[in-house]
């Protein structure tokens, strides 16, 4: 991350990072996302079961380590947390050089990853518009001696191009620094300031949590299916939905077939129970 990327991250709150995925990367990820797409279509209303403590209610699938909630109806998503849990395919997300040069020029300290979802938006969904303003501290954004030192931070990887008719990520640039309560109640397509990021294949989206952003309408046939990967100081719990503050779950197997530069990424407690569990 350079100078000018880090002083636009901290005017914005967010970068669009262009061409951020190589071609054979997108192509690894864009089979495999499609076969979980397609497992967790078929296996979402399945038991066992499990309800978030921020509401809703998850099929956990133990086989293939993820964590499915939603409906796919028009105007509803999917949104199957753990993907890393899946298939080998998707390890090199995982201490991925050029995203952990972004991420160690924003967050201060020993980094961990503490979220892993696929977002799959279907015809008519739009996500609904949060962040911006004073909010929770656990995704505070600030700037000290050290420079920028954010708490909760997010990577979008993009394998599809989406436009703004297909459901674009959208953001508020600069409400991650205001004080003052965000007064809108409208919907996410007409908040005054709310502009969609339009992106290719292979860019990726690069934000703070702290800033006021969701996702417009889609508008389109197409369904949106996006890789977030979120991170933030080492000691923090899972911020994935189903399992909010929990150690963050990742299988035995999973760890097992990691680096140790890798396994550096997961919250201290879960690396102290994986180490004896066998895969
Ligand atoms: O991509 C979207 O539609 C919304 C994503 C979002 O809210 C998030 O990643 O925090």
């Amino acid at each position: 991350m350079d100078n000018t990327e880090q002083y636009e991250f901290d005017r914005q709150g967010f970068l669009v990072l262009k061409d951020f995925l190589t071609s054979q990367e997108v192509d690894k990820l864009a089979p495999v996302v499609n076969r979980l797409v397609d497992h967790g279509e078929e296996h979402y209303e399945q038991e066992p079961r499990k309800k978030s403590k921020w509401g809703p209610n998850y099929h956990v699938n133990a086989e293939n380590g993820y964590h499915v909630s939603g409906g796919l109806e028009h105007g509803e998503t999917i949104i199957i947390e753990d993907f890393f849990n899946f298939d080998l395919a998707f390890d090199f997300l995982v201490n991925h050089p050029k995203t952990m040069s972004y991420i160690a020029g924003i967050v201060q300290g020993e980094i961990g990853i503490n979220n892993s979802e696929l977002r799959v938006r279907y015809t008519s969904n739009a996500s609904g518009t949060h962040g911006g303003g004073p909010t929770n501290p656990k995704y505070r954004y600030a700037v000290n001696s050290n420079g920028i030192d954010a708490m909760m931070v997010r990577m979008i990887y993009f394998v599809q191009d989406v436009d703004a008719d297909q459901g674009a990520f959208c953001v508020v640039p600069g409400t991650h620094k205001t004080k003052l309560p965000i007064p809108y109640t409208c919907s996410v397509d007409e908040e005054p300031g709310m502009i969609g990021l339009e992106v290719k294949a292979g860019d990726a989206i690069l934000f703070t949590e702290n800033l006021r952003h969701g996702g417009l309408t889609n508008r389109s046939d197409q369904v949106r299916k996006t890789l977030h990967v979120g991170y933030g100081p080492a000691w923090m719990m899972s911020q994935n939905i189903s399992t909010m503050d929990e150690v963050p779950y990742l299988k035995p197997e999973t760890w097992h077939r990691y680096d140790q530069g890798q396994r550096d990424l997961f919250q201290p407690w879960l690396r102290k129970e994986l180490e004896y569990q066998s895969p």
